[in-house]
């Protein structure tokens, strides 16, 4: 289901229609059509056991990653919104699930990180067990963000989750993070490197992205966006 940003759907107030003529010119001028309006991301809910998972009615995007890769930023430069999603230098700061509602079109599931916690051991367990599950009972994923830091190898469990996505036949993109730290030439460098350690398939998207908030230029989110769209309305 492919609409001009800001023309879809049900459900409209008067004041989402009055914004939905802005975004109309704006999409005109910049010639760029997406089912998405990432302007429209609101946090949804918080969930702290797969018990309360939300309604999966709508498309579901989720974002996987190790603890501290940039799941949380991400989350953010979508939606060019720095309050949406918490940030911290402290892996581990997402705990939950969070869930955020992208324009009534698709809801997208920040997870917490695999991998290292500064959390409590029982704690970093249970994030562990809280993702792995997730994957174990929610139906109806469409598509999921393997999040991996662009500077280093990828771990043991970049390489499990990817070989899971694999199996399980998930769509996926690969998102490599974090781009702004490296010059241009290292980032060519590293994919290389990346498609070496790295057993995706020959049709997987990659996307090399920055979502630093201190980098103006959030290169590569534009392209991750339209693709984002793109896959998740394509029926
Ligand atoms: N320079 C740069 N820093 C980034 C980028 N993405 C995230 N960071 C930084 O990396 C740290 C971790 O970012 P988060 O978005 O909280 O990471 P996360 O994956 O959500 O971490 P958890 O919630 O612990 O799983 C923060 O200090 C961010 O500012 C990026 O693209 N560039
Ligand atoms: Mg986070």
């Amino acid at each position: 289901m492919r609409t001009l940003v800001g023309f879809s759907l049900n459900n409209r107030t008067n004041t989402d229609r009055k914004t939905d003529k802005t975004d109309k010119l704006n999409t005109v001028n910049r010639v760029i059509y997406m089912a998405i309006n990432y302007g429209k991301i609101r946090h949804l809910m918080t969930c702290g056991s797969i018990k309360d998972l939300p309604d999966d009615k709508l498309p579901e995007i989720v974002l996987a990653g190790r603890s501290n890769v940039g799941k949380s930023s991400l989350v953010n430069a979508l939606g060019s919104n720095r309050k949406l999603a918490r940030v911290s230098q402290t892996p581990g700061k997402t705990q939950q699930i969070i869930y955020f509602d992208m324009d009534g079109q698709a809801i997208l599931a920040d997870l917490p990180g695999y991998g290292f916690s500064k959390a409590s051991k029982d704690k970093s367990r249970g994030f562990s067990e809280l993702c792995d599950n997730y994957f174990r009972v929610r139906k109806g994923i469409d598509l999921v963000l393997l999040l991996i830091d662009i500077r280093h190898e990828p771990s043991n469990d970049d390489i499990g989750m990817l070989n899971f996505l694999n199996s399980a036949d998930l769509p996926y993109f690969l998102v490599f993070t974090k781009c702004d730290k490296l010059s241009a030439q290292q980032v060519r460098k590293q994919l290389q490197m990346m498609s070496n350690c790295l057993d995706f398939k020959e049709d997987a998207r990659v996307f090399a992205v920055s979502s630093s908030e201190t980098n103006p230029q959030k290169s590569g989110i534009n392209d991750l966006k339209q693709a984002i769209s793109d896959e998740v309305c394509k029926d």
